[in-house]
């Protein structure tokens, strides 16, 4: 009988790194027994039976995130290429907004940085987030990247993002003994090939960090319409100067947000991606109606 923590899982294989450092192969007592099925990140007890390793018991999550599905991290590395594929502050914003809305902390990768002439606009729009309190860290091929690891440490951390953005390439960089399989995005689709197959942790300057697929699509579902502005930190010096209470910053006259933006202290992308993303969330329960 001990504790430990889920480090990676291939289908009905759990591999568990226990208290005093074991890397062990561990097998699930049935969904029933356990109440919901592990992820990675999650803190379990095991014990052995017969030849076998059988987790018993899963402890309660501080916080959960779908896609990619872990458990219990800290901070989520929003992992976001220059080129290939196009970087979007669309896809930021809605990165940004699930990790929120998951109760964990987003940070900006940027990657292939090498890839842009110095006067990209999208520079401006890194420094706007910057200024909005985000962490950003900038990554170029053949140029140290400044920040990454201090971000990293005494942290469990995990990476998100598009296939082909670069993850599984940046914990290559971080530690010249990783071999993880990268490959180029394909030149027909303009695409990422889902090189990484699993969710798995990995032991990196002094932090764990999760590798995971890259992924296409993005659903707000689980995020209540009235919950969506509270993720949006650039609204948070304005929310409580609206008239209403409840203000959606849509269509409510006297709204301090709308105000904000027209007076150019709201990025306007920021404020537009809020109401496309507000209008998904308003399309996805009339489907499920
Ligand atoms: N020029 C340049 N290329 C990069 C950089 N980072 C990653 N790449 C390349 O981008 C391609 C995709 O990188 P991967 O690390 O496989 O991307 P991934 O995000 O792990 O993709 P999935 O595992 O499919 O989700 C590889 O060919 C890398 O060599 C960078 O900073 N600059
Ligand atoms: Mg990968
Ligand atoms: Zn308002």
């Amino acid at each position: 009988m001990g504790k430990a923590r889920i480090i990676k899982i291939i289908s009905n294989r759990y591999t568990i790194l226990t208290e005093a450092k074991e890397h062990l192969i561990a097998q699930g007592s049935g969904k029933l027994k356990l109440g919901k099925t592990p992820l990675v990140g999650d803190m379990i007890d095991y014990e052995p039976r017969e030849d076998v390793i059988v987790m018993t018991s899963i402890y309660e999550r501080h916080n959960t995130l779908i896609r990619p599905s872990i458990a219990n991290v800290d901070q989520a590395l929003i992992v976001m290429s220059a080129v290939k594929p196009d970087f979007s502050t669309q896809l930021v914003d809605r990165f940004v907004w699930l990790v929120r809305h998951a109760q964990i902390e987003p940070v900006l990768i940027v990657t292939k940085l090498d890839l842009v002439n110095k006067d990209d606009p999208m520079f401006k729009a890194l420094d706007v987030y910057e200024q909005s309190g985000m962490t950003v860290i900038r990554v170029a091929r053949g140029q140290e990247i400044i920040g990454l690891e201090a971000c990293i440490e005494n942290k469990i951390s995990v990476l998100t993002g598009q296939s082909g953005v670069g993850k599984s390439s940046l914990l290559n960089r971080l530690n010249p003994e990783f071999v993880l399989k990268t490959q180029e995005i394909s030149k027909a689709l303009g695409r990422g090939k889902h090189t990484t197959r699993h969710v798995q942790l990995y032991e990196i300057a002094g932090g764990w960090v999760a590798d995971t697929p890259g992924f296409s699509s993005l659903e707000f579902g689980s995020i209540p319409l009235n919950e969506l502005e509270g993720l949006v930190r650039e609204f948070d010096p304005y929310r409580e100067h609206c008239q209403f209470r409840d203000c959606s910053h849509s269509n409510e006259p006297k709204c301090a947000v709308k105000d904000a933006v027209k007076a150019g202290l709201i990025d306007t992308d920021r404020y537009t991606h809020y109401l496309e993303v507000r209008q998904l969330i308003q399309d996805e329960r009339k489907t499920y109606k």
